[in-house]
């Protein structure tokens, strides 16, 4: 095993070089970037078997992107971010015990997430003890012991926070949801409720199931698509793929963005000769260049336009799917005719920065399709109205009846690779009555009703001195939430913090006043029980779960599977009754539990066993069943709310680099954005920055509005001017979470507005 030579130095990241953006998605550079990253990071030995295996039958699940594999599957079936995120997982660096002894954690707090990820996986058990300044080895034995010692001695289990990010498999995510609630709480916040909880608000009340309505088959039948608030190039580069075989098959694609992104213009498909030489293929035949927040508007203006070309006779809605399968259309009519019409254009107009004409022309192509597919990711999903936005989606799919039928359906395009399964699993703070029911019944316990708290409510109760412990399974919290300030004072009041974890994060050196990271076996890893490999399932954005088998060996011996820890904890906590922990070492005992608990995964053991796994049930997709409130897809009145912003200021929205995975930076490159060598950029229209004063390649410092007074400040970043929309500026995640302040989230799902912050701008001070 090698060491990495932890001591290079930190990277300077604040002298960005800009050039001009691309035109076009992969080719050439995208394979050239994943052999190179792949190259450094695995090696040959283990980088080839690892690529090999990324998304084959009986190989293991990309650990990047929730988007699907076709059935068809191309000998690579890979793209660019996918290769850096395997290779990430796969890399030969390690970090072992006597780095910690040579780096204290005020060092280590210091350095950038970039440098901490950089050396390598972790490979044992350390331990932080009170006053202590360096991270020391400690066995898994004492390890466990101490966690469920101070998990018994907390005064109420609400006092204990089970954290989740969504690689975790559907097995492990099942036993950590099933150990919190023998403990007695529903406190299992996750990545989700910062990431598509706006969307399963939305869908649950409105078609009765929170999740995404179609298949891969029906992104390729459809006639049209629209990708709103979403940038599949990088990060969800297979999707265009699918983009491209809709569209030669005669599909029409409109992309909503403040952002002209390179891969919704023109994919050049690494896995054909055309894509390698020619120029790809053009994506996108209609851009809503639109300005941040002004989703509602836009699909409400096509919602109306549509009411009254019907009742002018154009018989352009779905009347007989409309009076048979849906409640609330003469309510939602009545609301979005009500405006005068000269009001309603001006306000449109400025809300979404849109003209009418294309709103118009927007329209005249849904009229001419059958077949609608709209998705979409956090650009619709991170804002103070994100979830009546979605509920506009809804609507507007429902008046042509584009739910529940081939090539059309809702398309919420998810995050991490497990994230949706994991939700499935029962990783939820308010829980359905159902499940517990169910969970309640196979084990032999009364599991706790109360709802716990979501990642927002969680800080709160540190922050207010209520978790006694912090366990992490997977992620990077105190880097991933909002007000990292805030956020990171509420860490340090808890009294336990426990990280299973891959590679070193920020949120290993923002403790309690005690901390443990564990080290666990990844994707990629090889699992054995006993002498027996053993693997796990998983479920991507359209409800497919299937097999996914790790190859590599590991790193170190230290490290164990997800599943090995919960249940070692488990049977710390509570012995072996009722729930038999031991036996959950074979994972074909937690799959019959599953079976026993989660409807749709009748005889999971066989199905799973299936080369091509298994369809979960989606009752409105299957058969126009909506399990809501009324039985019916519900229709809802939305209001016309946009952000404001005081004259002076711009709205920022935080995104993703083409070179990081959330909070792990795979390198300093935003390649189809044009920035190299940097991350601290902002990218502001040349409009607005003229007015505002802002040079290109002057230096700013973010200052972010919030009405609790508090500063918010986001040092030092390059100015770049840029073709965004109006009023719309963007910056990298995590370096911004710092301005997003806890209490602005989003109406229902209480996720944080990690896309629409109010900042200012103040020039920087010249840096020594
Ligand atoms: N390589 C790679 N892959 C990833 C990830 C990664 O970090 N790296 N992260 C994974 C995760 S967890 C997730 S959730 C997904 C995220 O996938 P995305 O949602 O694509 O990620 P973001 O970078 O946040 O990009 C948001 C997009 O929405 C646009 N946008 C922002 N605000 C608005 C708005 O108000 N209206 C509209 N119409 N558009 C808007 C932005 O310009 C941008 O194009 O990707 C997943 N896949
Ligand atoms: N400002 C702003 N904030 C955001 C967003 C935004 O767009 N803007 N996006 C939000 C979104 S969509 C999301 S999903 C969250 C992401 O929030 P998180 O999921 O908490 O963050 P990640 O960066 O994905 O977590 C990376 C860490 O996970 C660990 N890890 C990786 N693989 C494994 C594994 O297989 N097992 C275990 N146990 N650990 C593993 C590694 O230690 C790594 O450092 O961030 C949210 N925060
Ligand atoms: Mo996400």
């Amino acid at each position: 095993m090698k060491n990495h030579e932890s001591d290079m130095p930190d990277p300077v990241q604040d002298a960005p070089e800009v050039g001009p953006p691309k035109e076009s998605a992969a080719g050439v550079p995208a394979v050239l970037s994943s052999v190179r990253h792949v190259g450094e990071q695995a090696g040959v030995r283990r980088g080839v078997p690892a690529m090999l295996a990324v998304n084959q039958k009986g190989g293991f699940d990309c650990p990047g992107c929730a988007w699907p594999e076709p059935d068809r599957r191309h000998r690579a079936e890979f793209c660019e971010n996918g290769a850096k995120a395997v290779a990430e997982e796969a890399t030969r660096r390690a970090v072992t015990g006597d780095f910690f002894a040579r780096h204290p954690v005020a060092e280590l707090f210091e350095r950038s997430g970039y440098w901490l990820g950089q050396q390598g996986r972790l490979t044992e058990p350390v331990y932080l003890p009170e006053g202590g300044t360096h991270y020391e080895p400690i066995s898994w034995d004492r390890a466990l012991d101490m966690v469920a010692e101070e998990l018994h001695a907390l005064d109420t289990p609400d006092g204990a926070v089970f954290y989740t990010s969504g690689r975790t498999s559907n097995e492990a995510a099942f036993a950590y949801q099933l150990l919190a609630r023998q403990l007695g709480t529903n406190n299992l916040p996750d990545c989700s409720n910062m990431c598509h909880e706006s969307s399963g608000s939305a869908l649950t009340e409105t078609l009765g199931v929170g999740k995404g309505s179609v298949s891969l088959e029906d992104v390729h039948q459809a006639d049209l698509i629209i990708v709103a608030g979403q940038n599949p190039g990088t990060n969800h580069p297979r999707m265009l793929s699918a983009l491209e075989r809709a569209k030669r098959s005669g599909a029409r694609i409109v992309t909503v963005n403040p952002l002209p992104e390179a891969g919704m213009r023109a994919f050049r498909n690494p896995q054909n000769a055309r894509g390698l030489v020619g120029r790809g293929t053009e994506l996108t035949d209609l851009f809503a260049q639109i300005r941040l927040g002004g989703d509602l508007a836009l699909f409400s203006a096509v919602n109306r336009l549509l009411l009254e070309a019907d009742r002018s006779g154009g018989k352009v809605l779905d009347h007989g799917f409309v009076d048979a399968y849906t409640h609330g259309f003469e309510e939602f009519a009545e609301a979005l005719l009500a405006e005068p019409e000269d009001e309603f254009w001006a306000r449109t107009e400025r809300d979404t920065g849109l003209p009418r004409a294309l709103v118009e022309e927007l329209t005249a192509m849904v009229v001419a399709s059958e077949r609608i597919v709209v998705c979409w990711a956090m650009g619709l999903t991170q804002h103070r109205h994100s979830v009546p936005t979605i509920r506009e989606v809804v609507n507007f799919l429902l008046l042509r009846g584009n739910v529940g039928r081939p090539g059309a359906g809702v398309c919420p395009v998810r995050g991490h690779s497990n994230v949706q399964g994991d939700r499935t699993m029962g990783i939820f703070e308010r829980p359905a009555d159902d499940f517990l029911d169910a969970l309640g019944l196979e084990f032999g316990f009364e599991p706790p009703r109360e709802h716990g708290h979501d990642t927002v409510n969680a800080i709160r109760a540190m922050a207010r001195g209520e978790v006694g412990v912090f366990f992490a399974m997977g992620g990077n919290f105190v880097a991933a939430t909002p007000d990292t300030e805030v956020t990171e004072e509420a860490m340090r009041r808890v009294g336990l913090t426990v990280h299973v974890s891959t590679k070193l994060n920020r949120s290993h050196v923002v403790t309690g006043t005690r901390a443990l990271i564990l080290p666990a076996l990844a994707r990629t890893d090889r699992d054995l029980g006993g002498d027996q490999p053993r693997w796990v399932t998983v479920e991507d954005s359209m409800g497919l779960v299937h097999a996914s088998h790790g190859v590599l060996p590991p790193l170190s011996e230290g490290m164990r599977s997800e599943v090995d820890i919960v249940r070692g904890l488990g049977r710390r906590l509570f012995g072996n009754d009722p729930v038999d922990w031991d036996a959950m070492a074979d994972y074909d005992r937690v799959r019959d539990h599953v079976a026993a608990v989660v409807p749709g995964f009748g005889d999971f053991n066989a199905r799973a066993r299936r080369p091509e796994g298994f369809a979960l049930p989606h009752a409105p997709r299957d058969d126009r069943r909506f399990p809501t409130a009324t039985g019916l897809a519900n229709f809802t009145v939305n209001g016309t709310y946009a952000p404001r912003v005081p004259p002076g200021r711009l709205l920022l929205q935080t995104l993703r680099s083409h070179d990081q995975y959330n909070t792990t930076i795979y390198g300093l490159d935003d390649r189809y954005r044009g920035v190299r060598r940097g991350r601290r950029v902002v990218l502001v229209n040349p409009e607005d920055a003229r007015e505002l004063g802002l040079a290109d390649g002057a230096y700013t410092d973010l200052v972010g509005e919030w009405s609790d007074g508090r500063e918010r400040r986001a040092p030092h970043f390059r100015v770049v001017h840029y073709p965004t929309a109006r009023g719309s500026a963007a910056a990298y995640y995590p370096e911004t979470n710092v301005l997003v302040p806890l209490d602005s989230t989003a109406e229902v799902s209480n996720t944080p507005t990690s896309k629409s912050v109010v900042v200012r701008f103040e020039p920087s001070p010249e840096r020594v």
